[in-house]
């Protein structure tokens, strides 16, 4: 009997899931990228151990949580295990002088930020055809916190998250909406975007809630507080995949276009918070609410897209996000909707038109 045809829906989404893959995976970092950056991150270690021997230096955000595309930047954490230790920006002058004159880098240390950090950066050579950017925080426990929470939702689904992961930061970044100080969204708050969607908008979930799991055994409070914060989640991935498993089984191109949709048409961006740890919230209930008769023009403009932070939970992720910004994202979520619920005759070219 002649092969039945695959119902064209079932077949685009094939086709376009192949696709996503094959773009996602032309676009990791090479093992000898991977090895570089580990050079770097020991040479920098090295040096500053100089000023500061009980000093460690570890990687945070995409090189550490399994989201890294080719060329991405190293971001780096510095923990100094002694009470007497050098203020952060006492530090970040120190070790800015240091590297200036010890290596190639180009260096610019901002003491007096928020966050003081040094950034780094090394120009493309043949050896390196697109250089390096780097930057370098103190004693960020937080962030090395938040960064291990990714990577745990990345290991119990790895096909279904990364791909969905790395191919919305690559999209945002052709797209132009992946600046927060242009007034756009982080990268991390692409990610949290994904796993939110993944726990508590599909339904049957993608991924459990790793912050709501029952312990294992009982936990102190001086065992899982970060910087005053409850930074608990379940981390023991190997159980996990004995106890848990998702009974959702759309392809990664479903739940790619169900994505679009749902931040395009259904997210309530005027009265809800996007919170990884407890589901849709309310605005009002964490006083975000972005109220037009606000005194306060400030919190109004902070609050136009809110995202909960994981365990910093009174900081809102999309904060930077601007009128203009989240005008524009959404058109993207709109854009992108559209251009792939037309289902077009090949996936590959809709791939493609997507992210030009
Ligand atoms: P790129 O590959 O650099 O685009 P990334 O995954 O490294 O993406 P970011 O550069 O946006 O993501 O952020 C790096 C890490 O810094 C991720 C998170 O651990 C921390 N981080 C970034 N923004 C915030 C924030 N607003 N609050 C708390 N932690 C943050
Ligand atoms: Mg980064």
């Amino acid at each position: 009997p002649p092969l039945r045809r695959l119902p064209t829906r079932q077949q685009f989404f094939g086709d376009l899931s192949q696709c996503l893959f094959d773009f996602v995976i032309q676009l990791l970092p090479t093992e000898s990228e991977i090895a570089l950056k580990e050079d770097v991150r020991r040479l920098l270690e090295r040096l500053i151990k100089t000023l500061e021997p009980k000093s460690r230096l570890l990687s945070f955000g995409s090189s550490a949580n399994g989201f890294s595309l080719r060329n991405s930047d190293m971001d780096l954490c510095c923990l100094i295990d002694s009470d007497e230790r050098l203020s952060a920006s006492d530090l970040v002058t120190m070790l800015g002088d240091l590297l200036e004159r010890e290596t190639k880098f180009h260096v610019k240390p901002l003491p007096h930020a928020r966050i003081p950090i040094v950034k780094l950066s090394l120009d493309p050579s043949p050896g390196l055809p697109l250089g390096i950017a780097c930057d370098i925080g103190f004693e960020n426990r937080l962030a090395l916190e938040n960064t291990r929470l990714l990577m745990c939702y990345a290991m119990i689904d790895p096909t279904r998250v990364r791909t969905l992961v790395l191919f919305l930061k690559v999209w945002s970044k052709r797209r132009k909406i992946n600046s927060p100080y242009k007034g756009t969204l982080s990268s991390y708050g692409y990610v949290l975007l994904v796993i939110y969607f993944l726990v508590h908008v599909k339904n049957p979930p993608v991924l459990p809630n790793l912050q709501q799991m029952p312990p294992l055994r009982p936990i102190s409070k001086e065992d899982t507080h970060v910087a005053g914060y409850n930074t608990w989640f379940f981390d023991d991935i190997e159980l996990l995949r004995t106890r848990w498993h998702s009974e959702n089984n759309e392809s990664v191109a479903e739940l790619l276009v169900d994505f679009f949709r749902y931040f395009a048409r259904d997210f309530s961006y005027n009265t809800g918070v996007a919170s990884i740890r407890a589901g849709l919230l309310k605005k009002s209930s964490k006083g975000w609410q972005n109220d037009l008769t606000s005194r306060f023009h400030d919190s109004r403009e902070r609050n136009r897209l809110c995202i909960e932070d994981p365990f910093e939970l009174d900081f809102n992720v999309g904060r930077c996000v601007s009128k203009d910004g989240i005008y524009t994202i959404r058109g993207e979520f709109m854009r992108a909707s559209r251009i792939l619920t037309n289902r077009p005759e090949r996936a590959v070219l809709a791939l493609a038109e997507l992210c030009t």
